[in-house]
C-alpha cells in the first residue's frame, strides 16, 4: 500500500481537484484540519458564589419572575460565549426565586435537574406534585414533564439548574410549551414520590419507561439522607474511599439502578479533612457545586480554591486532583449517562482504568 493518504503530495492537480469539489460542498478528508482526539475546546472555569449572589439579588430587583419566566444567570463556558452552554453537552444556571413568586408552568424536551443552594420554602411542582426544596437537595425534572416553581417561604431561594439542552440542540429536537395555568393542578399528594420510590421499594405496577419516561420516578434526593450516608461511610467503611474521588456515590434511578436521566449523571462525594486525591481524568464533562465545606481542585491551568456553592466546570479529558483541608461535600452532574449508554465514556486514574 502507498502512504499517499497519510502525506499527500501537494501537486497542482490535487490543489485544483480540492478547489473544484469545494463548489459541490465536498472536502477531501486528507486535508482535514480539525484535530481528532479526546477533549474539547472547552476550558475549566470557576464561578464563585460570593460573586454571583449579589448579582442574583440585583437581577431580582430589575426583572420580575413573571417577566423573566425563569430568573437565571447562565454560566457560559469562556470558550462557548453566546451558546448559553457550560460545556458542549450541558447547560448550567443559577436561579433565584423571591418569597411569593411563581415561575410559570412549562415543559420542554430537555431534562433538568436542580441542586438547591440556599433558602427553604420553595417547591418545584413536577407531574402534579409539589416537591419541597431544601439546601443540598437534588431534584429531578424529567424531559417533557410540566414544571413550575414557587416560593412559599420568607427568604429568597437559590438553586443551580442543570439541563441537557445541548443534546436537544444537537439533534434539532428542542420542543417547548407553556401550560395554560401558571401553577399546574396538583394531582398527587405531597411526599408521594418519596413514599412510593424513596425507600428501596416500588409500587406494584411500576415499570421503567423509555425516552423521557426513562428518568427516575424518584423526583427528590434529600440532602440529609445523602450527607448522613456519606459521613457514615467515612466513619464505618474507610475501605470504600476512592484514591481520586474520596467517598463518592452516584444518584441512582431506584427502578433501574441506572442514572436519574438518560443523558445526565449526578453524584455527591465526601472529601474527608486532609484528603489528597490522585490525578484523574475521564471523558465526561462535569459541573461541580460545593454543598458544604471547601476544597481545592488542581488543574493543568492552576489550582482553584472552591468555597461553599462555588461552581466549577471540568471539561472532558482534563486531568484534575481533589484536596480538602476540612470535610467537603461536593455535588456534581455530568454527561456520563449519555456517554456510557453510547459507548464513549473512558477514565484514567488511580481508582479507574
Ligand atoms: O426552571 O424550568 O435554568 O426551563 C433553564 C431552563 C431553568 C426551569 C433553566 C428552564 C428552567
Ligand atoms: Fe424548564
Amino acid at each position: 500500500m502507498q502512504a499517499a493518504s497519510v502525506n499527500p503530495p501537494q501537486t497542482a492537480a490535487l490543489a485544483d481537484f480540492s478547489a473544484e469539489i469545494s463548489a459541490l460542498h465536498l472536502s477531501p478528508l486528507w486535508e482535514r484540519k480539525v484535530k481528532l482526539g479526546p477533549g474539547s475546546a472547552c476550558v475549566p472555569a470557576l464561578w464563585p458564589y460570593a460573586r454571583m449572589r449579589p448579582l442574583l439579588e440585583r437581577a431580582a430587583g430589575l426583572i420580575s419572575k413573571k417577566q423573566a419566566d425563569r430568573r437565571v444567570l447562565v454560566m457560559e463556558n469562556p470558550s462557548l460565549r453566546g451558546s448559553s452552554f457550560i460545556s458542549n453537552s450541558l447547560f448550567a444556571g443559577l436561579q433565584i426565586i423571591l418569597p411569593g413568586e411563581v415561575a410559570p408552568s412549562h415543559r420542554h424536551s430537555p431534562s433538568a435537574l436542580r441542586f438547591v443552594v440556599e433558602g427553604s420554602g420553595a417547591y418545584t411542582a413536577v407531574d402534579g406534585e409539589r416537591i419541597p426544596m431544601h439546601p443540598g437537595d437534588f431534584v429531578v425534572t424529567p424531559g417533557w414533564a410540566w414544571h413550575d416553581h414557587g416560593n412559599l417561604g420568607d427568604a429568597p431561594v437559590v438553586w443551580m439548574d442543570g439541563l441537557d439542552t445541548p443534546f436537544a440542540s444537537l439533534f434539532g429536537a428542542h420542543f417547548r410549551e407553556n401550560h395554560p395555568a401558571d401553577s399546574q393542578p396538583l394531582t398527587r399528594p405531597h411526599g408521594s414520590t418519596l413514599h412510593l420510590h424513596g425507600a428501596n421499594m416500588l409500587p406494584l405496577a411500576y415499570a421503567p419507561g423509555q425516552g423521557p419516561d426513562a428518568a427516575s420516578p424518584l423526583l427528590v434526593y434529600p440532602f440529609d439522607r445523602v450527607s448522613a450516608v456519606l459521613l457514615a461511610l467515612a466513619r464505618d467503611c474507610p475501605q470504600a474511599i476512592d484514591p481520586a474521588q474520596g467517598y463518592k456515590l452516584r444518584y441512582a434511578n431506584p427502578a433501574t439502578g441506572g442514572y436519574p436521566f438518560a443523558t445526565m449523571a449526578a453524584f455527591m462525594q465526601l472529601l474527608p479533612r486532609g484528603y489528597h486525591g490522585g490525578s484523574y481524568r475521564s471523558t465526561e464533562n462535569a459541573v461541580f457545586n460545593v454543598a458544604q465545606g471547601s476544597c481545592r481542585v488542581r488543574l493543568a491551568s492552576g489550582v482553584q480554591q472552591l468555597q461553599a456553592h462555588d461552581v466549577l466546570v471540568v471539561p472532558g479529558w482534563e486531568s484534575y486532583s481533589l484536596e480538602a483541608d476540612e470535610d467537603c461535600l461536593l455535588f456534581s452532574f455530568s454527561d456520563r449517562a449519555a456517554q456510557q449508554a453510547l459507548g464513549f465514556w473512558r477514565e484514567e486514574g488511580p481508582g479507574g482504568a
